[in-house]
């Protein structure tokens, strides 16, 4: 497997590229050009320049998440063609300097959804925390304090000018249902595939956060089920998968090592992190040891290395560790994610027969 970092960019994240060269194993980074809202143009000079950034520090440029997906797509509607258009012109843009994977998601509305971003976890340390009650049918009253909460960071997914328009998003997406939003994506796979074919980029779609329908919203790639039929709808290497255990783990219903032996063929990025669930549907992020949550993530290794997989692997989110709260964007702090690194190289090299093996 490839290691990769997630970072925001020179200006936009305070861990450098400097910090991430002392995490052993890291070979890549997980890039896009944050400040571009879905359905804009990103200029050839900006993504030259971003990669350029990132191979001048010995790393790869080759996966981004995300290019975001217009939510007219996502809904159908007529001028989804012109933003099609535009994303089509972006792979295209990114193949020419080395990106190989692009992450995107399908949801509608909201992205990643939790409730608190600075949840004190029994050690001190805080953590995305996600709590069923506090989900009432007030979307608004969520987004006020999601946004209120992040103490001035932006988050990919929870745009404050898109967001500001919600009534008239929610209004927009009343008539999409699951079976819609399914027949939507595959309208916009059937255009963008043949694309990727052709420029060697392949798209790897993230599953629904948490993996269950909110505020009445579908929700199509949360359980294994949901899986199959999305791979169904373009049956190309090129349509694949980001599989996040974080994600997928909050319903208990997943069998991610099962899932992982099913599907390793057309994943081609791993999202590896941890998550505990509680009886009661809440759930919040926490190490990525297994014995911390209820993900078993030495599981999840083994069956990645079982099928030999070649991919890219992220630890996506983390705790926010020893104060770096006062100063960190919510779930992407430097500690819990570097020591996420070392966890999954270390349960992966004992799988190789140490050290030495053939990574
Ligand atoms: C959560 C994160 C996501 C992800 C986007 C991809 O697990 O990995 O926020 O970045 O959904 O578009
Ligand atoms: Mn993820």
């Amino acid at each position: 497997m490839k290691m990769t970092w997630r970072w925001y960019g020179e200006g936009n994240d305070n861990i450098t590229l400097d910090h991430v060269r002392q995490i052993p194993g890291v070979m890549g980074i997980v890039w896009s050009l944050h400040d571009k809202v879905a359905g804009e143009v990103w200029e050839m000079e900006r993504i030259q320049q971003a990669a350029d950034q990132i191979t001048a520090k010995g790393f790869s440029p080759a996966v981004v998440e995300s290019v975001n997906i217009h939510d007219d797509i996502k809904i159908g509607l007529p001028t989804r063609d012109k933003y099609i258009d535009i994303y089509i012109d972006t792979i295209r843009k990114l193949s020419k300097v080395g990106v190989k994977v692009i992450c995107y998601n399908f949801m509608p509305i909201f992205d990643w959804t939790r409730t608190e971003l600075y949840k004190e976890l029994p050690d001190g340390s805080n953590a995305l925390f996600y709590e069923k009650a506090a989900i009432t049918d007030n979307p608004q009253a969520m987004v006020d304090r999601i946004l209120s909460g992040s103490k001035g960071f932006t988050m990919p997914g929870w745009e404050p000018e898109r967001l500001a328009k919600l009534d008239e998003l929610f209004a927009a997406y009343k008539p999409v249902t699951e079976d819609v939003l399914l027949e939507n994506l595959k309208y916009f796979l059937e255009r963008i595939i043949p694309v990727c074919e052709e420029v060697d980029v392949k798209m790897a779609i993230h599953p629904d956060d948490p993996a269950w329908p909110i505020f009445g919203l579908p929700r199509i790639i949360r359980s294994r089920e949901h899986i199959r039929k999305f791979l169904a709808l373009v049956d190309s290497p090129y349509n694949g998968l980001t599989f996040c255990t974080g994600s997928l783990g909050t319903s208990a219903e997943n069998d991610l090592p099962a899932m992982i032996r099913e599907f390793h063929d057309r994943i081609h990025f791993a999202h590896i992190r941890n998550v505990k669930r509680f009886d009661n549907g809440d759930f919040i992020e926490v190490s990525h040891r297994g014995q911390d949550g209820s993900v078993d993530v030495a599981e999840v290794v083994r069956a990645y290395h079982e099928c030999g997989f070649q991919g890219y692997v992220r630890p996506d989110h983390g705790r926010h560790l020893w104060g770096e709260e006062a100063n960190c964007r919510p779930g992407y702090g430097l500690y819990d994610r570097a020591m996420g690194i070392m966890y999954l190289l270390g349960v992966w090299d004992s799988l190789d027969n140490g050290s030495r093996g053939n990574r």
